[in-house]
């Protein structure tokens, strides 16, 4: 691996180390993997990453015989504050297996068909709020919408962000208190350990106490549902109450704590991060707007099974997640010495397969790989033939939970929106430019929302 390509300017002892970008790493990267290749390395004080760039090496990778999923990187620094939960529990760890078996019927398309009403009740209020507010804040009010959704439909609480009133207590300091630990723990993958070391002395306590907050918002949810009555068929219902068909157990007391606080983290800011590109581009584009209203949206009725039929829609989706994937990339470890482009990686090595860089490649996917087509989903089938690489859900048994609920979340907001609204760009946003926290998420925009029916 010593000669796979880096950047150039490596300095000595230090390598690579004017090659970090410790606030915007994966963007980085993909700039990377144009100028040196499907497949390089980045070296600090020794310590090599490897990047998989390339869409057809990224494919490779996805093979679950020859390669696992790898908790290292961002993820294992998350475990501070998610624990065992599903998304950070070790593959080999009993209680990955058990959470995923009690959960999975949480995710079937029946559950999804029960959450339908709860998600639509989040885009009547948003569609509220922007009749009241037409000059919005895409970041505050998509973290709001996405977190309601989870909340409501996975936890049958609300969280009053909407400007609904009732709610729990302190969901904002929940929210900013998750948003530093996500934001540590991107960046901290990047410091040398001197530079660690010191951000660790002065960072600790502010971040003891920033997970001390997310697990008493969390406890007081769990608590409340305790309290009442109420036996509601919902993820939290599983949590407490599903015996794993597996085992005969159920999941102990804090690792439902862990998986409260997961599923309200995982399920909202990946899925926030989607929301945003697709209300950016849609703002930019108000043909493209329309089009969707005219051809597959206007004079039905968002039910779910309306919804699910959206095709156009889930075809503008899949480009927003292809060009601009909320989770940028993901880790794989090879099972045993794999070839991989020519080099040797040896079994138990970890890999970083760069989705923001392969669901672009020129090589894969055709000289206008960079552009945004929001029909390339409907007149290219993606089969496993194709080539090309496509996958911003992960991979394999630990690839993402929450997938089918995103996607009925995000058709149905985007339509609930697009019917009501013609959007627009404030002056001077016409870029998109994305800031790491772990994810890759739109930095704050504007847009401004006109009721429809005004127009006519
Ligand atoms: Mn989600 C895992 C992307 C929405 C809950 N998710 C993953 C992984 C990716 C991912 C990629 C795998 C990461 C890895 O291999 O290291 N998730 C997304 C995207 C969206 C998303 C792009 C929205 C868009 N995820 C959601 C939602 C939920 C959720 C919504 C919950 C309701 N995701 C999870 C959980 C895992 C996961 C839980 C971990 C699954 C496991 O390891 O078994």
């Amino acid at each position: 691996l010593s000669d796979l390509p880096h950047p150039s300017g490596r300095v000595p002892i230090l390598g690579d180390i004017r090659s970090v970008d410790r606030r915007r790493p994966t963007q980085h990267e993909a700039t990377l993997a144009r100028e040196l290749g499907p497949i390089f390395q980045r070296e600090l004080l020794g310590d090599r990453l490897v990047v998989v760039g390339g869409s057809a090496l990224g494919r490779e990778t996805l093979n679950e015989q020859n390669w696992g999923r790898a908790l290292v990187g961002p993820l294992a620094q998350l475990r501070e504050i998610a624990g065992s939960g599903l998304f950070t529990a070790r593959s080999k760890d009993p209680l990955w297996g058990q959470a995923r078996r009690i959960l999975t019927p949480g995710f079937s398309q029946e559950a999804m068909r029960a959450y339908h009403d709860a998600m639509a009740s989040v885009a009547e209020d948003l569609v509220a709020k922007w009749t009241r507010h037409p000059v919005l804040d895409v970041h505050d009010d998509m973290t709001a919408a996405t977190l309601e959704v989870i909340g409501r439909a996975g936890f049958s609480q609300r969280m009053g962000l909407l400007g609904d009133g009732q709610g729990a207590d302190g969901t904002d300091a929940f929210v900013a208190a998750l948003g530093r630990v996500l934001t540590w723990a991107s960046e901290s993958t990047n410091d040398l350990p001197i530079v660690g070391a010191v951000r660790e002395l002065l960072g600790a306590g502010r971040r003891r106490q920033d997970v001390a907050t997310a697990r008493t918002f969390v406890e007081n949810i769990i608590e409340r549902r305790k309290a009442s009555s109420a036996k509601d068929n919902d993820l939290l219902g599983l949590m407490l109450d599903s015996i794993d068909p597996e085992t005969g157990d159920k999941l102990p007391v804090d690792n439902v704590r862990d998986q409260v606080l997961t599923f309200l983290a995982a399920g909202h800011e990946t899925t926030a991060a989607l929301m945003e590109v697709a209300l950016f581009h849609l703002a930019a584009d108000p043909d493209l707007a329309n089009e969707l209203v005219a051809v597959e949206m206007e004079g039905t009725h968002l039910d779910y099974s309306t919804v699910v039929k959206l095709r156009r829609t889930r075809a503008f989706i899949n480009e927003c997640l292809r060009l601009y994937p909320p989770a940028p990339g993901f880790f794989r470890v090879a099972r045993t010495d794999q070839n991989l482009g020519g080099y040797t990686v040896p079994a138990g090595r970890a890999v970083f397969v760069l989705a923001l860089a392969a669901q672009k490649d020129p090589a894969a996917w055709g000289p206008d790989a960079e552009e945004f087509r929001a029909d390339r989903f409907l007149n290219e089938r993606l089969t496993a033939s194709s080539g090309r690489f496509f996958s911003p859900w992960g991979a394999g048994p630990r690839a993402c939970i929450g997938r089918q609920f995103a996607i009925h979340e995000v058709t149905l907001l985007i339509a609930s929106i697009l019917t009501r609204f013609d959007l627009k760009l404030t002056e001077g946003h016409g870029n998109l430019t994305l800031r790491e926290r772990a994810t890759l998420r739109p930095d704050p925009f504007q847009i401004v929302a006109t009721p429809r029916e005004t127009r006519r």
